[in-house]
Order: structure tokens, then C-alpha cells, then sequence
């Protein structure tokens, strides 16, 4: 199809707010579609990834070929799998996607095999430097409309704890970001004892101010052993999770063996993952019930949906990743396969900020507690390359922890 042919391919770096790769490609008829390619922390690398060793090999290709581009660029490469490569990737596939739909005259969402409900539900976040201000940050979300909510809390003994926003929501806004600005990473301190003794309590205040219904998420961040995480689920069971999220490093997939052995709180896992491997035991296994894969970072829309329809075999759901890291051209895919797969769990909704969607222009909609990715044919994503040149790349990185004694931690 001579007017599919991929003609250019532009990797887009900004920092509306925040630093975003974005990959546009556009085909000899002269159909753009975008990709997110943002790598939190790491940008350039995806950047350059894309600009030296992707861009030269789309063009001529024609676009349509989505399953063979996929397969070329992960297997053609010979080194697979990773967060640099399948970002690359990801961004590759859903550009394609984007051109796909457009042509066809559909939102993507069509394509996948149409509606499965009517919007998606999302959960926002809350913290609070205590429980106070916590309480006060839960409303603050039930005011923003949402119906499920993400609960991160100060600990008495750690200076800063991850997921607790600064400055108390004036807004209504949930402004949490971890990654900072600057030319070396902050450090951050943890200690897993205090932790551990704090949190259960913390949940308990939660569910006596907003009663048994309200759904009720947390993120242990990669920080605790095996027996420490199955303490803390069973710790946390009277107060009804949603889910308990990151419990353990992702490397290791048998730890969720033993924490599944101890606890009932339903577990989440798989943000940092890139590929279906990293999910091949705890499926199999049924060692977790939510997949916290993005489209951004596990190789696109063709590549989640494999994942996901391999975890609907056990009854497994998608609780995909939506923090400010993923652009609005990755929240957009996700909600197109939110809205299409039937074993859809919820989408986490972590709203951009106001520059961020003035580069991104978006046709998603938001109301009472669900997203819908709207009509518009493609993933209904624009780019403005006139806002966008006001906000040039600016170094970024994520935190780190150490311990009391000085020893490096999962961040
Ligand atoms: O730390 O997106 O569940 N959400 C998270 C996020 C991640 C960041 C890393 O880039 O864990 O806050
Ligand atoms: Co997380």
C-alpha cells in the first residue's frame, strides 16, 4: 500500500512539567501517528535508541505491517527484552496503531475488538504528611470525582516517604511527582520495621472515617522481603485492599509465592516489567491478580494485550500503570485496551498538569469516576509542537533510598 509507507519518523523530547519522549511518524498520505516512548529518568537513552537505531529502519516500511514491525524490532535486534528497547518498541507500535485507525476512520479501541463497558474506571491518589491530612487529601479526590483511591502515608522515623505529596492539595490536585529536577538524584531514607508498624494503623483510621465500601489501594514500592510483605497483606486484610501493590522487587517472581501463602489481600505487580516472561511464573501460578504493566514500557499495545489475554486464563486482571510518567499518547493507548479487553481490573489516573495538556491535546473524557478514551478516529492524541517548543528537556531523575547505616535500598 504505496500511501501507508512510513515517510518520516521524529523523536519529540520535551518537559511540559516533566520530560516526555514522544515518537511521530507519518506515512506518505501524510497520516501522523504518536508514541510514548518516556523512559522516567533515563529519557535520552530512548531517545537515542529510537533517533540512531529504530527511525532509520521504519522508513519505507509500509505501516499497516504493526505485527511485523513488532517482531523485527524485538527479535531483529538480537538483544531483547529491557526497559530502553521495549519503550522503543512500544512507541513504534502504538504510532503504528494511531496511523492503523486513523485510516480506518475508528478510535483504536474499535480495532481491538470494540467496547467491553461503558468507561473505565480509574483511582486516584491521596497522601498525607499524617493522618489528618490524609483524610483531607481522600476527600479532596472524592471531590475530583474518584471512587477508588491509592493511600500512601508519612512514617514517623522517615523523612521522606514515597508517594506522599509535599505540599497538602490546595486544588484538589494530587501533585505527587518523584521525579525531581535537578543534576543528581535525591536521596531518600527508609526503614522497613517503621514502616511496617505505622501502616495497618493508618488503614484502620482510613476505613473508620469512609466505612467498609470505599476501594482502598496501597504501593509498598519494591521495599520489603517475602515474609515482611506476607506480614503486612495479613496485617492489612481487616481493612479490605483493593490491592497491595509492589510488594516485593520485581526481579524475583517466586516471592509472591510465599507472600500468596500467608495472605489473602489481593497482590499487584509489574510496573517495572517489560515483556510477558517477566509475568511467565506468577500467572502460571496465580501468585497475583492485577497486571501493573504500562503500554509504554512493556512494548505497546500489541504486546500488553498478549499479556493480559495470557492472564485472563486465571482470572487475572489489568490494573495498568497511569502515573504523570506516561504521557498522554501512552494513558491514551491504555484506555483504547482498558475499554476493549474483557478481563479489565481499573486504570491508574494520575492527572497531567496544565502544560503537559497543552502540548498533548487529548479527547479522553472524565466523569464520575471513569475515563473513556473518546471517538475520535486513532488514539485521539495531538501534538503541539509550538507549546512544546517552550519546554526544552531539562535533566530529571527519580529518587533513591538508603537506609539509617547508610546501605543503598529499593526506591
Ligand atoms: O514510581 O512512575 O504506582 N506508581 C508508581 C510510580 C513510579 C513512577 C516511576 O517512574 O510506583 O509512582
Ligand atoms: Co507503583
Amino acid at each position: 500500500m504505496a500511501g501507508t509507507t512510513i515517510r518520516s519518523a521524529e523523536v519529540l523530547v520535551a518537559s511540559p512539567g516533566r520530560n516526555f519522549v514522544t515518537l511521530r511518524v507519518m506515512t506518505e498520505d501524510g497520516v501522523v501517528g504518536l508514541g510514548d516512548a518516556t523512559l522516567n529518568g533515563r529519557e535520552l537513552a530512548v531517545a537515542s535508541y529510537l533517533t540512531d537505531h529504530v527511525v532509520p529502519l521504519l522508513l519505507g516500511r509500509d505501516a499497516h505491517r504493526i505485527e511485523d514491525t513488532w517482531q523485527f524490532l524485538y527479535r531483529g535486534a538480537y538483544w531483547r527484552r529491557g526497559p530502553v528497547t521495549m519503550a522503543a518498541i512500544a512507541a513504534v507500535d502504538v504510532a503504528l496503531w494511531d496511523i492503523k485507525a486513523k485510516v480506518a476512520g475508528l478510535p483504536l479501541y474499535q480495532l481491538l475488538g470494540g467496547a467491553s463497558r461503558t468507561g473505565v474506571m480509574a483511582y486516584g491518589h491521596a497522601s498525607g504528611r499524617d493522618v489528618p491530612e490524609l483524610l483531607d487529601s481522600i476527600r479532596a479526590q472524592q471531590a475530583e470525582g474518584f471512587r477508588s483511591i491509592r493511600v500512601q502515608t508519612s512514617v514517623p522515623g522517615i523523612d521522606k516517604v514515597y508517594g506522599v505529596a509535599a505540599q497538602p492539595s490546595t486544588s484538589g490536585r494530587y501533585d505527587y511527582e518523584p521525579a525531581q529536577r535537578a543534576p543528581l538524584p535525591a536521596e531518600e531514607d527508609w526503614d522497613t520495621s517503621a514502616y511496617l508498624r505505622h501502616v495497618p494503623g493508618v488503614f484502620e483510621a482510613v476505613r473508620n472515617e469512609f466505612g467498609p465500601a470505599l476501594p482502598l489501594l496501597h504501593d509498598a514500592h519494591h521495599r520489603l522481603t517475602p515474609i515482611q510483605a506476607a506480614r503486612l497483606g495479613r496485617a492489612l486484610e481487616p481493612y479490605d485492599l483493593f490491592w497491595l501493590e509492589d510488594c516485593t522487587p520485581g526481579e524475583n517472581q517466586d516471592a509472591l509465592r510465599l507472600v500468596r501463602q500467608h495472605t489473602t489481600t489481593p497482590l499487584a505487580i509489574g510496573e517495572v516489567f517489560t515483556t510477558v516472561w517477566d509475568y511467565q511464573t506468577l500467572v502460571r501460578e496465580q501468585l497475583f491478580d492485577y497486571v501493573r504493566s504500562s503500554v509504554t514500557h512493556a512494548g505497546g499495545v500489541t504486546a500488553l494485550r498478549r499479556i493480559v489475554d495470557y492472564a485472563a486464563q486465571y482470572q487475572i486482571k489489568s490494573g495498568f500503570h497511569g502515573p504523570t510518567d506516561i504521557s498522554p499518547v501512552g494513558m491514551a493507548a491504555a484506555l483504547h485496551l482498558d475499554l476493549a479487553v474483557h478481563n479489565f481490573g481499573i486504570q491508574e489516573y494520575m492527572q497531567h498538569s496544565a502544560a503537559t495538556d497543552e502540548v498533548f491535546r487529548q479527547t479522553f473524557t472524565w466523569a464520575d469516576g471513569h475515563l473513556h478514551p473518546g471517538e475520535e478516529p486513532g488514539i485521539g492524541v495531538t501534538y503541539d509542537d509550538d507549546a512544546a517548543a517552550h519546554h526544552p528537556y531539562q535533566a530529571a531523575y527519580l529518587p533513591f533510598n538508603r537506609l539509617k547505616d547508610g546501605t543503598v535500598h529499593d526506591w
